[in-house]
């Protein structure tokens, strides 16, 4: 199988980094499973770290960073201090890092350790030349001007560093679902960061007619900065011919496009990559043809696409789309926002 030779080739590392992000890997480590990757969690939290990740999972790591300055106690809300813990474990992040290829960073921005420690590795990773992706929530508005600014600050300098950057917005996701508790938005921000990296792993691995491959997924991601990632199912789709079941992709293009939690300028995207799963009996061409076409109409038409197609006998009715666009013109972060790494550096020269 295609996908189990990759992954020899490819070693693929997810790193959750402070309380948030730890939760958000561990949540989401059985959904990883069969994709053989090798999990780090890092805080500067003892007993949260001792917690999290309690999923028997062989390959999940912990690591407690910072001991010299947090004395296992946490970063305190502040994150110059997760930077200069995830810098005091430096030789021990790099070894771990060496020999990855990809990794992903999550993490919940607003607190000490994510807001410091995410960053730091995402420079390290960067200097080491691994393709890195980072997945990061900013904070609700209702938890303080000073997490707002701490989120940005880290992700200031994330965006420096990552080769790609997906920012899911907690107070975007809290509109869409006022009705739910925070503790159950926190949890739908779990799932979408996970869903988000699953999104990519499949996207590689399954084994596909048209196959999209390591170097497709670095292709797009290398140096992509912003970036947009969805998923969505064309339900109930039958063999019957494109007229039977057009409404039903133009409906789940809609859905796969109305991804408002994801705060980029779509139509400014450059290039993606789009794989289409499903039965055979329903991979017909000219409902593949269709899917590409109404998603250029609708995003950009000289998107450089790259295109995957997979046989899965396990979708019943239903067709996968998974769609990745990047090179979007906007950052979250505006000039005015001053870097967690800048901040530290100016300190430190004081
Ligand atoms: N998705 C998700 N987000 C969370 C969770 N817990 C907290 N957050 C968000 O992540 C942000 C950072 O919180 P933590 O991860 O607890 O902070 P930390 O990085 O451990 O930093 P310190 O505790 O100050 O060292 C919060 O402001 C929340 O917005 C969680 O379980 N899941
Ligand atoms: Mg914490």
């Amino acid at each position: 199988m295609a996908g189990r030779i990759l992954l020899k080739k490819v070693r693929i590392g997810i790193i959750g980094a402070g309380g948030g992000g730890t939760n958000a890997v561990a949540n989401n480590a059985h959904k990883f499973a069969p994709f053989n990757i090798d999990f780090l969690a890092i805080n500067t939290d003892e007993q949260a770290l001792q917690k999290s990740g309690k999923s028997n999972y062989k390959y999940f790591e912990r690591k407690l960073i910072g001991k010299k300055i947090t004395n296992g106690l946490g970063a305190g809300s502040n994150p110059e201090i997760g930077w200069k813990a995830a810098a005091e474990e430096k030789e021990w992040i790099k070894s771990w890092l060496r020999e990855k290829k990809l990794i992903f960073i999550v993490t919940g921005l607003g607190g000490g350790t994510g807001s410091g420690a995410a960053p730091y590795v995402t420079k390290l990773a960067k200097e080491l030349g691994i393709t890195t992706i980072c997945i990061s929530t900013i904070p609700f508005a209702f938890e303080g001007k000073e997490r707002t600014e701490n989120a940005l600050s880290g992700l200031k300098t994330i965006e420096k560093y990552a080769d790609l950057s997906i920012v899911i917005n907690n107070n975007d996701l809290f509109k869409q679902h006022s009705e739910n508790t925070v503790e159950s938005t926190f949890l739908t921000a779990d799932k979408l960061l996970g869903d988000a990296i699953i999104t990519i792993l499949n996207l590689m691995l399954e084994d596909s007619y048209i196959n999209v491959d390591f170097a497709d997924i670095e292709k797009v991601i290398k140096g992509a900065k912003g970036g947009f990632i969805s998923i969505t199912f064309a339900k109930d789709v039958n063999d019957k011919g494109l007229k039977e079941n057009s409404s039903k992709f133009d409906k789940a293009i809609k859905q796969l496009l109305d991804h408002t939690i994801v705060p980029t300028e779509m139509k400014t995207a450059k290039r993606a990559v789009l794989s289409i799963s499903g039965p055979n009996k329903i991979l017909k061409m000219d409902y593949v043809r269709y899917i590409i076409n109404s998603i250029l109409e609708n995003v950009n038409a000289n998107l450089d696409i790259i295109f995957g197609l997979t046989n899965n006998n396990e979708l019943g009715n239903n067709l996968k789309i998974s769609l990745i666009l990047t090179g979007m013109k906007e950052l979250i972060v505006t000039d005015n926002i001053v870097g967690i790494e800048e901040k530290f550096l100016h300190k430190k020269t004081k």
